[in-house]
């Protein structure tokens, strides 16, 4: 039974600037859920976006709040005695708020494998890989630094699928960009990710260009609101067009998939509302034919080791994972790094998520975020009062 669940703000600056069509970061807010049961097992889940509320419509603040006011008095009073109940009850009374959801979810997962003693893939029906090959995304604004930076990922065995943020500037900047990178390391994958920037009409002119200069993927190049749009480019092209922010809840994975919208998945379990909702679009795209990617809402370490549990249990994974989000951030907050080797990420295995959180650093985080949002909270205060 649950005793506690306790959401925590901990934001952890980037390594660099990232920069996306729709934002830049200079740092990523994790939204940590801990969990405590009144048998003594504890669970931690993780739940992220990008840009607070630019790339979705939940922000760290908004998944905080609403744990913490209709969330949590719902688990505590209704005390579901299973990660199923306690997911069905939540579904049955909180509308959206997918994110969220995938926090708890993976929280109780952590605790549900602690107490059998096995790790969260095999909850979710069983890993049939240990190991994910991972692309590093090259988001520096900047192409001579973004060449440097991949040919160093590669020296150091670290990464060798590219994936660039685009769609900020003019296309044909843009394009000249991805070329360059793509003629300065002709030999690996490189793909290129829009966020929704175009509309259908450049990305007829744009997409052409870089199948002809050798690009391997085209993630969500138009608005996730044009599906019709999306389905003309996946039959028009044949580099593979790839469903990122259109991919949400099964539901409407289930129209994707039904309507062959796309030749490829991004799946991430946030978009999806749980890691259970993300096997279930996997299991959709495997059914109707289409290719999966694991994807990210860069998260960090938890929410990372969360997703590799759910990717290590699909049968084909052609175009592999971008579970980078913790190499993105200065500072980790596990007493044990996850392990990037060998161009992958390798799936804990001890139970539950497999992971030791370093509480000490949470809090820290944590704290550090508390003290500045009542700085700010003061300072607005006796702004307005003086005006
Ligand atoms: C997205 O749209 O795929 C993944 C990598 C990255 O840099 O941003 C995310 C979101
Ligand atoms: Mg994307």
């Amino acid at each position: 039974m649950i005793r506690s669940i306790t959401t925590l703000l901990v934001p952890i600056p980037t390594i660099r600037e990232h920069k996306l069509a729709c934002t830049v970061m200079r740092e990523q807010t994790l939204v940590l859920v801990h969990i405590q049961t009144a048998d003594g097992f504890e669970g931690w889940g993780e739940a992220t976006t990008i840009g607070g509320l630019n790339y979705a419509e939940e922000s760290p603040h908004s998944i905080k709040t609403n744990i913490d006011t209709y969330f949590t008095p719902l688990l505590l009073k209704e005390a579901p005695t299973s990660t199923a109940k306690a997911m069905q009850l939540l579904n049955q009374h909180i509308s959206g708020n997918r994110f969220a959801k995938c926090a708890i979810e993976t929280a109780l997962l952590d605790i549900e494998g602690k107490r059998l003693g096995i790790p969260i893939s095999e909850l979710l029906g069983g890993r049939v890989r240990d190991e994910l090959e991972v692309a590093w995304t090259l988001a520096s604004g900047d192409t001579a630094k973004d060449i440097s930076e991949a040919k160093q990922m590669i020296a150091q065995k670290k990464h060798r699928i590219f994936k660039l943020k685009i769609g900020s500037n003019p296309i044909d900047e843009d394009i000249a960009h991805v070329l360059a990178i793509k003629q300065a390391i002709p030999e690996y994958r490189v793909t290129v990710d829009v966020n929704q920037a175009w509309t259908e009409l450049e990305a007829m002119s744009a997409i052409k260009r870089l199948q002809d200069g050798g690009i391997d993927l085209i993630e969500q190049p138009i608005s996730m609101r044009n599906q019709a749009g999306l389905k003309r480019l996946k039959e028009y092209f044949e580099v593979a067009i790839m469903a990122d922010e259109i991919v949400q809840d099964p539901q409407n994975a289930f129209r994707l998939a039904a309507d062959h919208c796309a030749d490829v998945f991004a799946v991430k379990i946030n978009q999806a509302g749980g890691l259970k909702a993300a096997c279930l679009i996997g299991q959709m795209a495997k059914l109707a034919g289409i290719e999966l990617y694991g994807g990210t809402m860069l998260e960090g370490p938890i929410g990372t080791a969360a997703s590799a549990h759910v990717f290590s249990t699909y049968s084909s994974l052609n175009f592999d994972t971008e579970l980078f989000g913790p190499l993105l951030l200065t500072d980790d907050i596990l007493t044990r790094p996850l392990e990037y080797h060998n161009y992958g990420l390798t799936v804990p295995t001890a139970p539950g998520l497999g992971i030791e959180v370093d509480k000490d650093k949470i809090y820290h985080y944590a704290e550090r975020s508390l003290l500045s949002a009542a700085a700010a909270s003061r300072q607005q205060y006796f702004a307005t009062e003086k005006t």
